[in-house]
């Protein structure tokens, strides 16, 4: 298999014992849960549940033997969904994005080479959110950060990323260099109401896709970018939808409004300001368009563990019909680089 040929990121030394069975790919949009945050989606069969419920709570046992099996040298782990960004009181928040960072950080201390971290952040204070982060990635060795997309307030109104009072948060992500992982949520609840009547649409099946994609497309046009022109954003599930739509919301964007008030083109943000992870996706008909449109650097392999099953990620990657180049940029090289590992 292709990637049996990577090199070992373990140095000098004798060899550690995980190193048959690994081959080097790094998979970054995969998940645990602290007690308080290991709930159910209500888009999620129980049954199904108690499966996801024992995987995101586990590292060792379950975990890391499928990422032997599968050739997942290193996962890059983050709180689920929704996480701190359900929290509508903003002291709950500060105190579980903490709670999660360092239960996180204790277990990616266990186990270094084979795990690290995205940082939870309680945006329901921004303050605390630039300090946390701070912490997270200078004292914890964490990453970036994973944003469940939009967040609770208490009134119920949901905060946006690209609204301005993120803006320190912003200027923080670009000072320290790491990435936003713009993660899907469900839909605010005055939007549900298509997956509300047909609930077959609800979550990952295609909520996620709207939720998020508006989402990125809000920083786009806000013009975040402008302020921030650093700031990199990873969106999952091959973009979710996005880079199949480039042409065409860029080309109605300007047929609709003589007004462009960007600097720059909706594609050139897409390709300049975000990364792609195949999460969740894995066609190879949808990936060579991703890549097709982002650019050979800018997709990264990841499986969403424990909603998705590693061998389903790692039998469709390690054998898709793509070029070996390509497949070890997006199985390991494009995240050696983004990551600084
Ligand atoms: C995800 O992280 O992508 C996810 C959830 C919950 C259910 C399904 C799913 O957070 O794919
Ligand atoms: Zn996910």
């Amino acid at each position: 298999m292709a990637f049996s040929e990577f090199p070992s990121t373990s140095g000098g030394g004798p060899p550690p014992p995980w190193e048959t069975t690994v081959n080097g790919k790094i998979a970054l949009e995969e998940h645990f849960a602290i007690a308080r945050y290991n709930r159910r989606p209500q888009f999620l069969a129980a049954d199904a549940w108690r499966d996801v419920e024992r995987r995101l709570a586990d590292f060792t046992e379950l975990r890391l033997e499928r990422m032997d099996a599968t050739g997942v040298e290193l996962a890059i782990i983050s709180l689920t969904s929704p996480g701190v960004q359900g929290e509508r009181d903003a002291r709950e928040a500060v105190e579980g994005a903490r709670a999660a960072n360092d239960a996180l950080a204790e277990r990616v201390a266990e186990h270094p080479r084979r795990f690290a971290g995205f940082a939870a952040v309680a945006l329901q204070d921004v303050d605390q959110a630039v300090a946390e982060l701070h912490r997270a990635v200078s004292d914890l060795g964490f990453k970036g950060v994973l944003v469940n997309s939009y967040t609770a307030t208490p009134d119920g109104t949901p905060a946006h990323l690209d609204e301005e009072r993120f803006d320190p948060f912003w200027s923080a992500l670009e000072e320290l260099g790491v990435p936003l992982y713009l993660h899907p949520q469900i839909l605010p609840a005055d939007q549900r109401g298509a997956v509300t009547k047909w609930p077959e649409m609800a979550g990952p099946v295609w909520e996620f896709a709207t939720e998020t994609s508006v989402a990125a497309l809000r920083l786009i046009t806000s013009g975040l970018f402008d302020r921030h022109p650093k700031a990199q954003v990873i969106l999952g599930h091959l973009g979710e939808s996005l880079p199949f739509n480039v042409w065409r919301i860029e080309s109605r964007m300007r047929k609709a409004f003589d007004r462009v008030e960007l600097n720059r083109s909706l594609t050139s943000y897409l390709c300049d300001n975000f990364y792609i992870t195949t999460a969740g996706h894995f066609y190879t008909p949808s990936f060579l368009a991703t890549v097709a449109v982002m650019g050979s650097d800018r997709v990264l392999y990841s499986v969403d563990y424990p909603f998705e099953e590693m061998e389903e990620g790692s039998q469709w990657f390690d054998n898709a019909d793509i070029d070996e180049t390509l497949r070890h940029k997006v199985g390991r090289d494009n995240s050696v680089r983004l990551f600084s590992l």
